[in-house]
């Protein structure tokens, strides 16, 4: 008699206790990248970054996971859930910059690499925070766009961010103010939130339409809520009479370039983001470097990065993008 028939187990069941001993004797890295939600399409480019990243690296998979909305709590969730996995590394852009913390620190107790990618978390909480661009450069960009289309340089602009507690969406407009001195034609009359949401997005670009009649443009420094602008523009008539403009990626703008809805809008590349993340993740995994100030880090097929005193680093200058280039790029991001 042979021991599985003595141990009574069943084919299918003998397979999958085989299977399971091959797949747990395979050294794997695994990284889990968590983005503020998982229906929002920035961080599913970012996903892909991952994947291609982990392909290079070999003996890698991506955990590609997030709450269904942008919240801390859901988030926390998620870490959670992580840390029971035993995963290597957390990649994450957060919903709060504090809130993640205590979750994270615990990660960071068991082992577990975390980088924080796009929006930050608080220092004691992460190794590492990739930003995919000088926070002062995307301020400038974000009231630089409106104040482009302006008739001579003059108007009445509106921001409509994502949630309340991001930490890249409040940074850029902190940053933003610092430059409103730049741009003295333009007159910034609300900051609203729509919490990187469609619909709340959209109803608070309703609400601006309808408070200030002669607003000229709206800046959304989020991808979510660029859209959901534009379209509140374009279902009001207000094509031509209010500029849509902020950050997007060009595969959901390009309808509203052709329409005039948006006359531009900047982003970086989020699959280079993604797959950067990656890269500093699986190095500080490998002890092929240092998460402390003035480390250098491979960042693969896109080069390095220096850290900062905040173990904190940027990537490129956001690309613009209009009627011009549009479909060039619409197809990959
Ligand atoms: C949304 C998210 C993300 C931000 C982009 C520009 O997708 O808020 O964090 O970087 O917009």
């Amino acid at each position: 008699m042979t021991p599985i028939k003595t141990l009574g187990l069943g084919t299918a069941l003998v397979t999958s206790l085989m299977l399971s001993t091959v797949t747990a004797s395979v050294a794997e890295t695994r990284i889990a990248v968590v983005a503020k939600d998982i229906g929002n399409g920035f961080f599913v480019a970012a996903g892909k970054g991952a994947e291609e990243a982990a392909k290079e690296i070999g003996d890698t998979s991506i955990i590609f996971t997030g709450p269904t909305e942008p919240t801390a709590e859901g988030q926390i969730e998620v870490i959670n859930a992580l840390i029971a996995q035993k995963v290597d590394a957390i990649v994450i852009s957060a919903n709060d910059p504090d809130a993640l913390v205590p979750a994270l620190q615990k990660a960071k107790q068991r082992g577990i690499v975390v980088v924080s990618f796009d929006s930050g978390v608080a220092p004691e909480g992460r190794d590492v925070q990739l930003d995919p661009s000088s926070v002062d450069l995307i301020g400038k960009t974000i009231i630089k766009l409106a104040a482009d289309h302006l008739p001579d340089g003059k108007g009445k602009i509106a921001f409509l961010s994502g949630t309340a507690t991001a930490t890249n969406q409040n940074a850029w407009l902190a940053a933003a103010k610092t430059h409103y001195g730049d741009f003295p034609g333009v007159e910034v009359v609300a900051t609203v939130y729509g919490d990187d949401l469609f619909d709340k997005s959209y109803r608070e670009a309703q609400g601006l339409i309808s408070t200030h009649p002669d607003l000229a443009a709206i800046s959304a420094p989020t991808t979510v809520g660029i859209v959901a602008a534009a379209q509140a523009v374009t279902d009001a008539g207000k094509i031509g009479k209010i500029n849509v403009t902020g950050l997007a990626l060009p595969s959901e703008m390009a309808a509203h370039i052709k329409s005039g809805a948006s006359k531009s809008f900047a982003i970086w590349n989020p699959i280079d983001l993604g797959y950067s993340a990656t890269m500093i993740a699986n190095n500080l995994i490998k002890g092929n470097a240092k998460a402390e100030p003035g480390a250098e880090i491979s960042i693969g097929r896109v080069g390095k990065i220096t850290l900062d005193d905040n173990r904190s680093a940027a990537m490129s200058d956001p690309f613009t993008y209009d009627a011009s280039n549009i479909d060039q790029f619409s197809s990959i991001f």
